[in-house]
């Protein structure tokens, strides 16, 4: 099989071919399942058309964006490719997020209609009215237009639609927007180092790309598999995992809006839906190898391939998942700017620890400081170029001529290859943190702290926990004012609970007489991870 290339596709092409395509072969087969309720090819297919509808009733024109802050519902694969169909760019978001972020975001991707899940209205309510662009805000199963919608977000606005009433007045067939190959379709944030998120826009080739060359032709999925991910459908990781590559298979998917790290949960989702094949992060594996009855009182027997993204797996979790199932984890490195995996494991060609081999379609190199090649075994920068990279960051363009090389992106990963050729996750460039495979960033965090009346200093690391996969940890120079105690420890983990996104708190504290810093004062974060098992001590 060869690898798919951006010129196999016709020029006039819209992702909505990835449902489309099984309606004249399989529109009856169950195309999702869920708890809510479980849909063919065919009712996805007309209600994606009513969706299409009903955003050109509200005005939407090709190129515009649609905002989706939903969890993983049939709602949301719904608003995703009617968004698309109408030609318009989907902007899926991160729904554990803070209302300032959710103000950023909406203005900056300049969304004139916002599906939300009436779960997570509250984080939209306060800020619904100091945002720009938005005009029509659609309440995924709220109890109805008019009420509940309008009391916490549509007052005084245009919108608060209820999302049953938008699609029911619809007709459930519509003509697709001829857009071309390199159109935009979809947009993801990605943190940052400092600042806000960056958007990251794909173009419809890039779906099925990437269910080609990773989906098809490395992961190897088929038509009868039924996929479930723990990654949520707002990061690439699930969308494609979980939606777009089953789909251009013709593979069924199963949809879970409850919690993704709640490993009884998951373990409820495989008991009842007994997907094929499973998505998680390494944190995730490590969470369910944790429990003593993982395989005595759970029936795991209806997987038959584990996939591992986000961050590195180490390889010990790898071998106690093996040993505990029977089945190995193949862990491939992608990122939200390549849409998806671009270096993989084989799932019949692993080499635990390491992040495999380059995925059909995508080179890399490691690199020196200037940018020559690296002898193997030696650690270096790592470039990847392949078609489905992005272009740029939304409205970002000095960080974008330093990620977009021409036709090399610069990863920030660092990376070694072994003689074999297997790729080996080394850590990163930047100062930037995986936690639980989302990005955390230690000066967003060090700012949430230093708005606590008690802190003076503060400088936040990542610190490899039990199972050696990273967590932030604080180290503080408090006030004179203020004691330096357990006490204050805890309650400035609950305060950063309340003003950033739960998963970026620190797991520790740790009070210092002060910080090492450079001759100009700048903090030095690296002097703190190295000295971390001394202070510690
Ligand atoms: C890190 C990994 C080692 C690495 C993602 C699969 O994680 C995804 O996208 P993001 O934009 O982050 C990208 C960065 O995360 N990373 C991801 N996977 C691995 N490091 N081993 C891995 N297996 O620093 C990378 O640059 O959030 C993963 C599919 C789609 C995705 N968007």
């Amino acid at each position: 099989m060869n690898a798919l290339r951006a010129d196999d596709l016709p020029l006039a092409y819209n992702a909505v071919d990835i449902l489309e395509r099984n309606l004249p072969l399989r529109a009856d087969k169950t195309a999702l399942h869920s708890d809510t309720r479980s849909m063919s090819f065919g009712e996805v297919s007309a209600e994606v058309n009513q969706v299409t509808n009903g955003l050109r009733a509200l005005g939407v024109r090709f190129g515009e964006t649609v905002a989706i802050l939903c969890l993983d519902t049939p709602e949301f694969v719904s608003a995703f490719f009617g968004t698309m169909k109408t030609g318009a760019v989907a902007a899926s978001f991160n729904t554990l997020l803070k209302p300032a972020d959710y103000r950023y975001a909406l203005d900056d991707c300049r969304a004139r209609v916002l599906f939300v899940d009436a779960r997570l209205l509250g984080s939209i309510a306060p800020i619904r009215n100091e945002v720009r662009w938005l005009e029509h805000v659609i309440v995924v199963g709220g109890d109805g237009a008019g009420d509940g919608v309008s009391d916490g977000v549509g007052s005084g606005v245009a919108g608060g639609l209820d999302y049953g009433a938008f699609v029911a007045q619809q007709p459930a067939e519509a003509d697709v927007t001829p857009t071309h190959r390199d159109d935009f379709c979809c947009l993801n944030y990605s943190s940052g180092t400092t600042g806000e998120a960056k958007g990251i826009l794909h173009a419809h080739k890039d779906l099925p790309l990437t269910a080609h060359n990773w989906g098809l032709m490395t992961l190897g999925l088929r038509e009868d598999d039924r996929t479930f991910a723990a990654a949520k459908l707002f990061f690439t990781f699930g969308t494609g995992g979980n939606l777009v590559f089953p789909w251009y298979v013709g593979a069924s998917v199963t949809l879970f809006a409850g919690p993704p790290r709640d490993p009884r949960a998951l373990l409820g989702v495989i008991a009842r839906h007994r997907p094929t094949v499973f998505y998680n992060a390494p944190t995730g594996y490590g969470m369910l190898l944790s429990l003593e009855d993982l395989t005595t009182a759970n029936d795991l027997s209806s997987l038959r391939l584990c996939v591992s993204a986000g961050e590195a797996l180490p390889a010990p979790i790898w071998h106690a998942w093996k040993a505990r199932t029977g089945l190995g984890i193949v862990d491939g490195i992608g990122s939200t700017e390549n849409y998806h995996i671009f270096v993989s494991n084989r799932p019949d060609d692993i080499r635990p620890g390491s992040s495999g081999k380059p995925v059909p379609g995508y080179e890399v190199r490691i690199v020196d400081e200037v940018g020559d090649g690296v002898p193997d075994g030696e650690i270096g920068n790592l470039l990847v170029r392949g078609e489905t990279a992005a272009l740029f960051y939304l409205h970002q363009s000095a960080k974008s001529r330093t990620t977009f090389l021409g036709e090399w992106l610069f990863t920030g990963d660092k990376y070694r290859r072994d003689g074999d050729g297997y790729y080996w996750h080394e850590g990163r460039s930047d100062d930037m943190l995986k936690v639980g495979g989302i990005w955390v960033s230690p000066v967003e965090v060090e700012s949430a702290l230093l708005s606590h009346d008690a802190v003076l200093e503060v400088a936040v690391v990542g610190v490899p926990d039990a199972n050696d996969l990273v967590k932030p940890k604080a180290y503080v120079v408090v006030h004179a004012h203020a004691a330096a105690d357990d006490d204050l420890a805890a309650a400035l983990i609950a305060y950063c609970r309340d003003v950033i996104a739960e998963y970026k708190r620190p797991r520790w504290i740790v009070f210092v007489d002060e910080l090492p810093k450079t001759a100009t004062g700048k903090i030095q974060r690296f002097r703190l991870r190295d000295r971390e098992p001394e202070i510690d001590a």
